[in-house]
């Protein structure tokens, strides 16, 4: 089995979340046919895994096996320093059930503060897993990018934690840029890049 890409396969983009579906259209760039778990009715395999490439690959496999496609998926989170690298594979979880991401950031925040750390680095982590059905091959890859935590959180844009993240080098967070502008620096970008040298170039 050929573990290149062909341009224009059928491919299953493993997400449920609307914000990291659309960062994954833009960079796969009408390259595809691209099909999202959810207009498959695919559930969502509890994610059980202890690292975002375990959990990425978990999910990718799921969705192959129950779609006879190549799946594509992603994990990702957000780490910060003066956590020890929490709330990392489990920043949907700090969420709650109704995904609350005001929440997840006042969370963080209140975390910070308690630890009683000055350091306010953190990076966000994404891992891409591509699984070809019926127990094929799979490749993992991960990318991220470094920056700073800063409270309160600013801008509407992006998703999730993107409001209180300050890319290093830059002076706006996630949450104040376009998606092209986050599109080229961010670590689903970076995990893209290395992806497309396994699978596309
Ligand atoms: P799927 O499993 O269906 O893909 P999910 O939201 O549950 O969706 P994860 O388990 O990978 O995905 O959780 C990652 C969380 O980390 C996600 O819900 C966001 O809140 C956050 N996150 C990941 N990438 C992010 C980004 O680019 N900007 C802001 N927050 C991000």
């Amino acid at each position: 089995m050929s573990l290149r890409l062909t341009p224009g396969a059928r491919i299953v983009a493993a997400t449920h979340n609307p914000g990291k579906a659309r960062e994954l259209a833009a960079l796969l760039e009408g390259r595809f046919e691209v099909v999202t778990a959810a207009s498959l009715g695919l559930s969502e395999p509890e994610e059980t895994e202890q690292t975002f490439g375990g959990n990425a690959l978990l999910k990718a496999r799921a969705a192959a096996d129950a779609s006879g496609l190549i799946a594509l998926a992603d994990d990702s989170g957000l780490s910060a320093t003066a956590l020890d690298g929490a709330p990392g594979v489990y920043s949907a979880r700090w969420a709650g059930p109704g995904k609350d991401f005001a929440h997840a950031m006042a969370l963080v925040e209140r975390r910070i503060a308690e630890s009683e750390s000055d350091d306010r680095s953190a990076w966000f982590t994404c891992a891409l897993a591509v699984a070809w059905p019926q127990g094929g091959p799979a490749v993992v890859v991960e990318g991220r990018v470094e920056g700073m935590l800063i409270f309160p959180p600013r801008g509407g844009k992006g998703f999730g934690y993107d409001p209180i993240f300050l890319p290093d080098g830059l002076g706006r967070t996630f949450g104040e840029m376009e998606e092209a502008e986050k599109d080229a620096l961010s670590h689903r970008a970076r995990a893209f890049a290395k992806l497309k040298a396994a699978l596309l170039d």
